[in-house]
Formats: C-alpha cells, sequence, structure tokens
C-alpha cells in the first residue's frame, strides 16, 4: 500500500494524476483463442485499490459499470454505489467512455455502420453515456471506433464512412452543447483490430479530419502507445505533434512491440526509450492532462498480479520522470545537445510576410562544403541517454 504523505519520488499520489479504466484492471484474460483466466471485479473493489495504490481515478465505458439491459432502478443503485466508493476514497471519474464495439449490433461498425438504424443506436447509446460520464464528473470523453472500419472494402465507402463519422460526432458535440455540459471529446486512433482496416487510424489522420467538424475546438486526440506502435510510427512523435496542434485531450499509456497484435502491455514493459521521451515531453511541456494506462495484466495473472500490474506502471512512469529530470540536469548531456546544437531550432530565421527577408535567403551564397563535413554528435549524445536510461550514470 502507497504511503499518501510520503515523498519518495517513486511512490504513487493522486497529484500524479495517474488513472486507469474500469476495464483495464478489470481486465479478465480472455484472448481470441483462450478463457478468462481470472474472476470478475467489482468496481467498487477497484476503486478501492487503486486509490490504496496512489491513482487519482478511475475511467469507464458505461457498459463497465451499468450491465447493458439494467433498469433504471438497477442502474441508480450501481451508480450510487459507485458513487459512494468515489466519496470515500477521493477517486474520481475525469473520463468516460461508450462500449460501441462488444454488441453484435456493432459488427458492421457503429458511427459508420451501413445501416442507419444502427448508426442511430450509436449515437442515442453515446448520447446516454455522455450524460452518465458528466453526472459522474467526466470532462474528456473517449471515441474509440474499435468498429469502424471494414474488412471487405467492396461493402464500405471510405468518403461516406468519414461523413458519417463526422455527422456523429458532430451530433454528440451538439448534445454537449445543448445541454450545457463541461465535456471535450478525444478521438482514440488505432490502424486495425478488431477490423482488418479501422477508420482514422493514425494520430495524423485524426487531426485532419478533426478540422473537418463543426466544432473542432471540442475535439482532440486520445493517441495510444500501442495503436501507433502498431503502425511502427513513434509514440513520441505523435504525441508531440498533437501537443503542437493543441489537441492532446488525453493519452493512454501501455506498451506494444512493433509489428504485433494490440498488446496493451504494462506501460514501460517493452519500448522503454519511446517511453521515456514521451514521459520528458509531458513533463517538460507542463501537459496537465491525466496520465491514463489503456493495458492490462498478462494473461497469465491472477488478481494480485493485476495489482502488481497497476503499481508497475505508475512506478515505471515516475522512474522514466525521474530519469527525464537527470537528463536535464546531466553536464554531459547538457554539453552533447550543445554540440548537436538542439536549441538552435527554436531560431525562426525568415519572416514569410517580409519580401526583402524571402529575398535575402533566395540570394544567400553558402559555404557547403564547411556544412558538409560536420559531424552532429548523435553518436556521443544517444550513448549518454542510454546510458542514463540503463542506471549507469
Ligand atoms: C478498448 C480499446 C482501447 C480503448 C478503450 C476505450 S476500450 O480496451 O482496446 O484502446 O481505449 O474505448
Ligand atoms: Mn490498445
Ligand atoms: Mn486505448
Amino acid at each position: 500500500m502507497s504511503d499518501p504523505a510520503s515523498t519518495d519520488p517513486l511512490t504513487p499520489r493522486p497529484e500524479h494524476r495517474f488513472t486507469f479504466g474500469l476495464w483495464t484492471v478489470g481486465n479478465r484474460g480472455r484472448d481470441p483463442f483462450g478463457h478468462e483466466t481470472r474472476p470478475q471485479l467489482d468496481p467498487v473493489e477497484t476503486v478501492h485499490r487503486l486509490a490504496e495504490l496512489g491513482a487519482h481515478g478511475v475511467n469507464l465505458h458505461d457498459d463497465d459499470l451499468v450491465p447493458p439491459g439494467s433498469t433504471p432502478a438497477e442502474r441508480d443503485r450501481i451508480v450510487g454505489r459507485f458513487r459512494d466508493a468515489l466519496d470515500a476514497t477521493g477517486m474520481r471519474v475525469p473520463m468516460a467512455t461508450t462500449n460501441l464495439f462488444s454488441d453484435p449490433v456493432f459488427a458492421d461498425g457503429a458511427f459508420t455502420a451501413n445501416d442507419p438504424t444502427v448508426r442511430r443506436y450509436a449515437i442515442h447509446k453515446t448520447l446516454r453515456a455522455i450524460e452518465l460520464g458528466a453526472e459522474l464528473g467526466a470532462t474528456t470523453y473517449v471515441m474509440w471506433g474499435g468498429r469502424e472500419g471494414v474488412e471487405c472494402d467492396a461493402a464500405k465507402d471510405v468518403a461516406a464512412a468519414l461523413d458519417r463519422y463526422a455527422e456523429a460526432v458532430n451530433v454528440c458535440c451538439a448534445h454537449v452543447r445543448n445541454q450545457g455540459l463541461d465535456l471535450r471529446f478525444a478521438l482514440e486512433p488505432k490502424p486495425n483490430e478488431p477490423r482488418g482496416d479501422l477508420f482514422l487510424p493514425t494520430v495524423g489522420h485524426a487531426l485532419a479530419f478533426i478540422e473537418t467538424l463543426e466544432w473542432p475546438d471540442m475535439v482532440g486526440l486520445n493517441p495510444e502507445f500501442a495503436h501507433e506502435t502498431m503502425s511502427g510510427l513513434s509514440f513520441h512523435h505523435a504525441v508531440a505533434q498533437a501537443l503542437w496542434a493543441g489537441k492532446l485531450f488525453h493519452i493512454d499509456l501501455n506498451a506494444q512491440r512493433i509489428g504485433k497484435y494490440d498488446q496493451d502491455f504494462r506501460f514501460g514493459s517493452e519500448g522503454q526509450r519511446d517511453a521515456f521521451y514521451t514521459v520528458r515531453l509531458l513533463e517538460s511541456s507542463g501537459w496537465d492532462g491525466m496520465r491514463h494506462f489503456d493495458a492490462h495484466a498478462y494473461r497469465t495473472e491472477d488478481v494480485d498480479g493485476v495489482w502488481d500490474f497497476a503499481r508497475g506502471c505508475m512506478r515505471s512512469y515516475l522512474i522514466l520522470a525521474e530519469k527525464a529530470r537527470r537528463f536535464d540536469e546531466d553536464p554531459e548531456i547538457a554539453e552533447a545537445l550543445a554540440d548537436a546544437g538542439a536549441a538552435r531550432l527554436h531560431e525562426a530565421q525568415v519572416d514569410w510576410n517580409d519580401p526583402d527577408q524571402v529575398a535575402a535567403v533566395r540570394a544567400e551564397d553558402f559555404d557547403l562544403d564547411g556544412l558538409r563535413g560536420r559531424g552532429h554528435g548523435h553518436e556521443r549524445l544517444d550513448q549518454l541517454v542510454l546510458e542514463l536510461l540503463l542506471g549507469v550514470r
């Protein structure tokens, strides 16, 4: 159990803003080839255990908390009991989302199903889930289009699917505005799985899509480490571009190896270098969002292993944050950064509104031989970072 008064930098505390989904620690180890290996967790027990471990909050899909088919009275009882656990522990629900992927009704998509009735049902389910999230205090609403995609390309007009996707997001934004809710949407890209190809496969695709929406300011990104890595892309770069665009509304931290199925491993267990640069970026930018772990314990684990997993996610983040601090204080790294000219990339050079400056760069002479012969010192710098990460400096 964590000591809430501890000042140990590796002890998770609520102010670190670590969150987990009910579905993450609640993952029962089922996979396409095998049955569950763990029992179902009571959401109330989850809230208490995560609070003891030093987490800030817990996020949920509508169906994670209120089983589909519950009567209104059952819903109120379940939500009331859950809220009591939040009140007792001080845990929050910063993010909520909709399950638009488990029910076979969504086999051909939810917002992008060919059947208009399915699309209306997906919107209806989401509008209600938005209200549940807002009732629990969520200010971020994630949209992961797990079934928004296709295997048989003949069956789906991609441009029409994107029109319908945008329509659904616009309707959800309109509902938030009509209800006066304090909620923003975060789209979560993923290249494939469970569909052969998913729409909005990467952070870049989603950023471009957002600009076509009716209220683009209400919609941002929820990049996931595993999902960008599945595409062979740098997660750190994806997060950096989302931040640069003012669109990092949420983040899903986990671990993944390139070329594999969506592994959703414990944060830091794979891709430590990308994880380090991501943590350094989040910490140095002062980003005030939730550090959400969208991961689950290995299938080999029992319930105790689940709490080891949760502890490990938070501890790895804090270790990497500590490494980031040391990176910034290390004089040899500072020297190597200067050799690499890292700070000089911040210098803007040409005011494109001034024709004289544009003409001056057009007319300039360059000592190309002098520029060509130079080394950039990246080998030394990279080795220093590696040694920092491996614990020998
Ligand atoms: C599901 C998926 C995640 C999404 C969740 C939000 S559900 O576990 O694998 O990447 O973030 O819907
Ligand atoms: Mn994932
Ligand atoms: Mn995710």
